[in-house]
């Protein structure tokens, strides 16, 4: 029996940007449809392909060849003496990795990786399962993500979730866009500025990179637009900083913002400063001020990368505008101190009041589709006590109160020895994360490596003793509940909308399982049914959104609401000025600008750069569709280094010469990404850029984020070698 009031479709796997209308009409993106279409693939990695290839031939291949062969079909369980993984039936599959989780003589000697594109559901029961068997043992991927942004902004204003709603980028009268490229990776939000652009708001973007989707964007959901062959100007100023140069940037507006407000207080005119939002909102302000002020413009304009005037230009936008809306992704969450950064934004829009007011606020936008779902439901390794008494309170067990690894110490503990098992809940551990070959090597040394997949990847091919691929529904497909209906799932996407999602697509094979199913088989095999009755829960998710809004504020009447068609919001204490930080208050940061960043470092050696990681219009994190990225017009390859052509000329070298990238992290380890071609480009010199992940050999796991032990996949000081050379 189907549910009432089922939305009729399912939540786009692509991004985390909103959703106007959902639940009514579904609104594609060319890059959501590549999601979709790489889902519902006719190919498939059946139990055949894996009798043809050996896992080290299997290695072989790039993460694009590898993914080519389509949708896992069969459980299946890595047998050493061939080294070939063998069909396993799903009940051997529990039993023997339940077996193992509960030989480890401590559960904190296993990890619990987790994928952002979890549903609430899978997420919630995985956390629950996992601290049932003792550990807060939770590396997530927004460990490599967001993670700045939430510790900033619950810092700065106690919540660590964006302020806006999707309607407030209608009443903007200017939107700063800060180190993110929507027209690859949120197409949707692009879609927004463009109207935003054309009702005359004021766009600001700050990236070394010019983007060319940030730029001019023709909607191809606009007529008219497409029969003229026209396009809208989406930036009205595009600033081109330094890497890692984004908190000098904003400090030196917040300066122009202060001497604009000295100059109309000398003026008799009315002020810039939002005096009564200062007094009754915030604390701090006047240490901030006199930091701002100790703070030269020389220090701004070397950090940076920028010229004082243009600073300036952009934070006259700022003054002249009366809602601004700035947001920001992996630009600024990626480096060294990128928790100072956010905070700098946060003090920057405290000037004028630009947070919980219509119009207004702090939107982080985030990467995966449930990745800011799955931290609500309690994937966190330094979860909040209350949430904790929470769960003991409702399920009666003790839960473990040590925190646990994030990603970065959980590749400590496997290399050190004290993890010996690695779950993976969707995702690609071995190819996300920094130093490939050392997380290859601690992969390979574990007792147990358990991936719930839906397509083969590089992280399967590197098996510990006993190790199992499970193949589990994708968003898109039917799920069943035990009579027979279909399963509704929910996500939250960046402005902390909850909706349900039900696939639509037929199974890709009749042995898939839901990623709920199986960790309920895992859960059941290793810690038993005392606690929780897991095959109830998994027949029926109802049940499981029952103990969701039980134990976490914020989903009253959860099943109720999820089937409205938007579903409903979850409240945001910042958003209505309620400050949830130890102040009381929206709180200033008042440090000073980072010492040095990698490129000002970079700088001052020979034929050292700075260079950023970043994603192709072809790709999905570690998932290549294909070889182009349209934009930056290159066509056929991945292995290309972006760089100023002055720079190409100082080093003698000609575009489409063929170099080594030598990593120049001072730490003794021989860091090299082979066989790389150089694009002459417009990005500041000593700036460059490459994408993820064939790069993350380059990555070091020893460079982390100062508070977000972030890895700084966006500034990494690297030198070049001639491929040519004797
Ligand atoms: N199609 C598609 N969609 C995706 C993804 C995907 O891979 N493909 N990934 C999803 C995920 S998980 C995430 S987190 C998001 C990622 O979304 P983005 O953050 O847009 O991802 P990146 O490709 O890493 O792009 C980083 C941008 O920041 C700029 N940048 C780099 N360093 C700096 C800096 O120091 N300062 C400034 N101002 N700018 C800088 C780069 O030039 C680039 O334009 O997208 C999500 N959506
Ligand atoms: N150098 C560098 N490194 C980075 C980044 C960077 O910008 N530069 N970005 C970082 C960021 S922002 C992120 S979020 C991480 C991403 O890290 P991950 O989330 O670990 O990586 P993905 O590539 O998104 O995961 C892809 C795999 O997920 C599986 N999958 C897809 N859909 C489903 C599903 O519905 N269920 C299940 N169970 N599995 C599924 C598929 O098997 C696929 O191979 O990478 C980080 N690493
Ligand atoms: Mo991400």
């Amino acid at each position: 029996m189907l549910k009432a009031n089922q939305p009729d479709g399912f939540d786009c796997p692509g991004c985390a940007w909103g959703d106007p209308e959902h639940g009514s009409s579904f609104e594609f993106c060319e890059n959501g449809v590549k999601a979709v279409a790489w889902e519902a693939t006719e190919k498939r990695a059946t139990p055949a392909f894996f009798e043809a290839n050996t896992v080290s031939q299997l290695r072989q291949l790039t993460d694009y060849e590898l993914e080519l062969n389509g949708r896992l079909t069969h459980p299946m369980r890595y047998d050493g003496a061939s080294d070939r993984y063998l069909p396993v039936s799903w009940e051997d599959a529990f039993a023997e990795i339940g077996g193992i989780l509960k030989g480890l003589d401590n559960p904190d000697r296993a990890e619990f990786y987790t994928s952002g594109r979890a549903s609430n559901e899978a997420a919630f029961l995985y956390q629950l399962f996992v601290r049932i068997f003792g550990t807060n043992n939770f590396p997530d991927c927004s460990n490599m993500c967001h993670e700045a942004s939430g510790i900033a902004m619950r810092q700065a204003v106690g919540v660590g979730k964006g302020t806006v709603l999707l309607e407030d980028f209608e009443e903007a009268d200017a939107i700063f866009v800060i180190g993110q490229n929507p027209g690859t990776n949120h197409p949707r939000m692009l879609g927004d500025l463009r109207r935003a652009a054309i009702r005359g708001a004021r766009v600001v973007v700050f990236n070394p990179i010019r983007e060319r989707g940030l730029e001019r964007f023709s909607d191809p959901q606009d007529k008219i637009e497409m029969m003229r062959g026209g396009s809208t100007d989406i930036a009205s100023h595009y600033l081109q900083p330094q890497l890692g140069g984004d908190m000098a940037a904003v400090r030196g507006m917040a300066k122009a913002v202060l001497a604009a407000e000295d100059a109309a207080v000398a003026a008799g005119l009315p002020p810039v400063l939002d005096h009564a939002f200062l007094s009754a909102h915030c604390a701090g302000f006047q240490e901030y001020r006199a930091a701002v002020e100790a703070t030269s413009w020389a220090e701004i304009e070397d950090q940076s990368g920028l010229r004082r005037e243009q600073i300036e230009r952009a934070a006259e936008v700022y003054i002249k505008a009366e809602r601004v809306i700035c947001t920001w992704a992996m630009g600024v969450t990626q480096h060294l101190d990128s928790v100072a950064t956010i905070r700098e934004i946060a003090n920057f829009m405290f000037l004028r009041g630009n947070i919980g007011r219509p119009g207004a606020g702090l939107c982080p936008v985030r990467g995966h589709s449930n990745v800011q779902g799955d931290r609500t439901v309690g994937i966190n390794e330094q979860p909040p006590e209350d949430f904790l008494d929470a769960l003991e309170k409702h399920f009666g067990f003790a839960v473990p109160r040590r925190h646990g690894h994030n990603v970065l110490a959980a590749i400590g503990a496997m290399l050190d020895g004290s993890a010996e098992a690695f779950i993976g809940l969707g995702g690609n551990f071995a190819r996300a994360t920094p130093d490939s070959a050392l997380v290859e090597k601690a992969l390979r040394r574990l007792k147990l490596t358990v991936h719930i997949a839906t397509k083969p990847n590089h992280s399967h091919l590197m098996p510990g003793e006993a190790s199992f691929i499970l193949p589990c529904l994708g968003r898109t497909e039917m799920d069943r509940d035990a009579a027979g209906g279909s399963q509704l799932v929910s996500v939250e996407d960046s402005m902390s909308m909850v909706h349900g999602s039900a696939g639509i697509n037929r199974p890709a094979s009749p042995h898939l399982l839901s990623e709920v199913a199986i960790i309920a088989g895992i859960a059941e095999a290793a810690v038993g049914s005392a606690v929780v009755d897991w095959a109830e829960l998994a027949g029926d998710y109802d049940r499981i959104r029952d103990h969701i809004e039980a134990t976490i504020p914020g989903f009253e009447d959860y099943n109720k609401r999820l089937r409205k068609p938007r579903g409903f919001h979850l409240r945001n204490a910042a958003a209505h000025r309620e400050w949830q930080t130890p102040a009381g208050k929206a709180s200033f940061s008042s440090g000073p600008l980072p010492e040095e960043t990698v490129h000002q470092r970079a700088r001052k050696g020979e034929g050292r750069f700075a260079l950023q990681t970043f994603r192709s219009h072809d790709q999905y994190n570690t998932t290549v569709y294909g070889l182009d990225d349209r934009y930056r017009g290159v066509y056929g390859e991945r292995q290309v280094i972006f760089i100023h052509p002055e720079d190409l000329k100082t080093m003698n070298a000609g575009a489409g010469e063929r170099v080594d990238v030598i990593g120049e992290h001072d730490d003794g380890i021989e860091r090299i990404a082979r066989d790389f071609r150089f694009v002459p480009y417009d990005i500041p010199r000593g700036s460059i850029a490459g994408y993820y992940p064939e790069l993350n050999v380059l990555v070091p796991l020893g460079s982390a984020g100062k508070e977000s032990d972030t890895p700084t996949s966006k500034s990494i000081m690297v030198s070049f070698r001639r491929r040519n050379a004797a």
